[in-house]
């Protein structure tokens, strides 16, 4: 499924976010950077050690005691067709009280302002906080469309985004957040 906002190309498909081509790729991480599980496991195994190398840098240079939730940094891409990963960390879900879908929203805008701070093109987004962090995904579906289509309102170097949904289930919750959004 595809939208155009101005300038920019929204996709919604069903993938793998390490076999995604667009400048950017982004991790949903953990605050240590030192990889985990998920996409952050899928990412460091594939992209191979550069990142880890880079990350550590990031962690020891400008966030000694780990990166905040809703932040976001870019390393190398390593061997991935994507040059950059840019590497968030989305809120772990305690019932929808606790500032979950703001700091989701931040995710998305920090990794999207990061991304076009770099002149990027292009970047590919998963499904942020919705697998180990537990975030209900037809909740955080549509935090992440709200947010990419209101970021895309202003002028920026992105022309795609495309959201990668690992499952056909996320995949049809994405659709049907993206006909109610868009
Ligand atoms: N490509 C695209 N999506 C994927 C892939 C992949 N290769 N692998 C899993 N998903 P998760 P979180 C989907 O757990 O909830 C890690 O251990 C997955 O099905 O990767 O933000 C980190 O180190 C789900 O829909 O991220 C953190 O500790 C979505 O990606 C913690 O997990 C996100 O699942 C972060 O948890």
């Amino acid at each position: 499924m595809e939208r155009i906002l101005g300038q920019t190309k929204i996709s919604i498909i069903q993938g793998d976010i390490t076999d995604q081509e667009t400048d950017a790729v982004v991790n949903a991480a953990n605050s240590s950077l030192m990889g985990g599980g998920g996409v952050d496991g899928a990412i460091h195994r594939r992209g191979g050690p550069k990142i880890h190398e880079e990350c550590k840098k990031i962690r020891k240079t400008e966030w000694p005691s780990g990166l905040p939730t809703g932040k976001a940094v870019i390393t190398t891409g390593g061997k991935l067709k994507a040059r950059h990963v840019i590497h968030t960390v989305g809120p772990v879900w305690r019932g929808g009280n606790h500032g979950e879908p703001n700091l989701l929203a931040d995710c998305y805008r920090n990794s999207l302002s990061l991304a076009a701070s770099k002149d990027l093109k292009s970047i590919s987004f998963p499904s942020i906080s919705t697998g180990a962090y537990g975030y209900p995904i037809e909740k955080a579906s549509r935090v992440a469309l709200k947010t990419v289509t209101e970021f895309l309102h202003k002028e920026s170097s992105l022309r795609e985004v495309v959201f990668t949904l690992f499952s056909p289930y996320d995949l049809k919750i994405y659709e049907e957040a993206t006909e109610e959004t868009l």
